[in-house]
């Protein structure tokens, strides 16, 4: 299910970009379900963990896109499991990484299953001060840590300028 966001995103004039056919999804050996991390389809806000997502319970794990080609990216949606801490690095060569996303476990609405988390102003599911940090990417790494070391995540906007 494509979130609503995206049709308000589209009324709004903003160029979103859904996953492009040169991206790509990979996952360390932990992760179950890899490509439900970048599928396009939205896990439904408060679901089970593992049902159509990307889930792992070990700390080192890791989710990672290449868009294919840098981008500039204005805004990121995500989503996560609701109780645990998410963190998403990004880069533009695949060497050099910063932290561009930071979710805390207390973050979001959703006290109950899958979150999805925004830093668009105006999405309902925007979520101030998680460190959001704008600007050119093409990789990403995502990973978690603390919570109840179940983790989940469901997928991956990259919001672009016009
Ligand atoms: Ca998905
Ligand atoms: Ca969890």
């Amino acid at each position: 299910m494509r979130r609503l966001s995206t049709f308000v995103g589209l009324a709004a004039g903003l160029c979103l970009s859904l996953p492009a056919a040169a991206a790509t999804v990979s996952c360390s050996a932990q992760v179950t379900g890899c490509s439900f991390a970048y599928d396009g389809d939205w896990p439904v806000q408060g679901q089970d963990w593992t049902t159509n997502t990307a889930w792992w319970t070990d700390a080192a794990a890791k989710v990672k896109i290449d868009l294919g080609e840098v981008v500039d990216m204005t805004g990121l949606t995500i989503s996560v499991d609701n109780n645990d801490d998410y963190k998403v690095m990004a880069s533009v060569d695949g060497q050099t990484w910063t932290r561009v996303l930071n979710i805390r476990a207390a973050d979001g609405e959703i006290g109950f299953g899958m979150d999805t988390i925004s830093t668009v102003k105006g999405d309902p599911d925007r979520v101030k001060g998680l460190g959001f940090q704008p600007g050119p990417v093409r990789y990403f790494r995502i990973s978690a840590r603390n919570g109840d070391g179940l983790y989940s995540m469901g997928e991956l906007l990259v919001h672009t300028a016009p």
